[in-house]
Order: C-alpha cells, then sequence, then structure tokens
C-alpha cells in the first residue's frame, strides 16, 4: 500500500496466520499497512531492499515476523534507522524458543524490540506500533485510551456466578 505508516515484514506465506493478528490490530486503529513476505534467507537481496526504501516512502515502524532462526527483524533493523518490532514465530519443533532467542539476542548497536511468541506477540506489536505513533498523533492516544478502558470493563463484567 502506497504511503503506508507500518510495514508488516514475514518470512514465509506460512507466517500469516500469527501476522494477521497485528494487521487486524493496526486496523481497528486506522492506521494504514503495507504487507509482504520477504525473507532474509531465502530473498536477501529483496529483503534489504525492502527495508532501505521504506522510510523515504513516509514508512515509521517495522513490524517482522519469522521462525526457526529467525534473521528478519535484525536484517531489517540492520538497513533502516526506524523501530523494529521482532514477533518470534512457533515453526520448528523447538516451539518458537529459537525465533524468540534469534530475535532478542541482537548485537549492541542494532537494536529489535522483541515481543512474545505468536498471536499474543503479533497483537502486542501492533500496539505497540500504535503508542509509538501515538507520540506524534493525538488522536492515537484517545483510540489507545478508549482501548484500555474496553479491556478494564471486559474484565470487571466478568461475573463467574
Ligand atoms: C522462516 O522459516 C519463516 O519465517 C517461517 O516461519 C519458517 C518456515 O518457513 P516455510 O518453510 O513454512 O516457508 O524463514
Amino acid at each position: 500500500m502506497a504511503d503506508a505508516q507500518v510495514a508488516i515484514m514475514m518470512g514465509s506465506k506460512s507466517d500469516l496466520p500469527i501476522l494477521e493478528a497485528a494487521a487486524e490490530t493496526l486496523k481497528e486503529f486506522g492506521i494504514s499497512y503495507d504487507i509482504k513476505v520477504l525473507s532474509a534467507h531465502r530473498t536477501p537481496k529483496e529483503c534489504c531492499a525492502y527495508a532501505e526504501a521504506f522510510r523515504s516512502k513516509g514508512g515509521k515502524i517495522f513490524i517482522c515476523g519469522a521462525g526457526v532462526s529467525a534473521a528478519l527483524s535484525g536484517v531489517v533493523a540492520a538497513h533502516t534507522t526506524l523501530p523494529v518490532i521482532g514477533v518470534p514465530i512457533d515453526a520448528s519443533p523447538l516451539g518458537g524458543m529459537d525465533a524468540l532467542l534469534s530475535t532478542v539476542q541482537m548485537p549492541p548497536g542494532v537494536p529489535v524490540g522483541a515481543v512474545a511468541i505468536g498471536k499474543p506477540g503479533a497483537k502486542n506489536a501492533a500496539l505497540l506500533a500504535v503508542r509509538i505513533l501515538s507520540l506524534s498523533d493525538p488522536s492515537l492516544e484517545k483510540k489507545l485510551d478508549n482501548f484500555r478502558e474496553e479491556q478494564r470493563q471486559k474484565i470487571l463484567n466478568t461475573d463467574l456466578n
């Protein structure tokens, strides 16, 4: 999408069911996004070119989801100075621990903000992106306040009797 604020990238189409949670949340907050399959290992040139070009197109934040030896968020972070949020995905017999460590253990100087494995992480990645964007958009701050109140009411209205 032209003029997207957030880029959602994933290493394989098999990651889509997880990253959809990020896309849905961004949609709920009215944030424009571009969603792409580009792999750090399988399409390294295209992946880096996309990461390098996104800021000049008006992009602000990357959400990158990948499984196994998840290099995507780190490689993207190496090719941009925009914030990168990495979502580790459970795609191997290690249950996502491999992707979690690949995502979170970045060397100093190339930051990636790592969130939880799987759908909870994908949703939080989007919410974190909204929080970052809200720094320069007061209407998003209001939406985040409303969202928090909705969550509070949902818990308070839980009747187990
Ligand atoms: C990673 O390898 C992808 O992010 C995906 O999570 C995993 C498996 O990819 P496929 O074999 O399903 O394409 O690069």
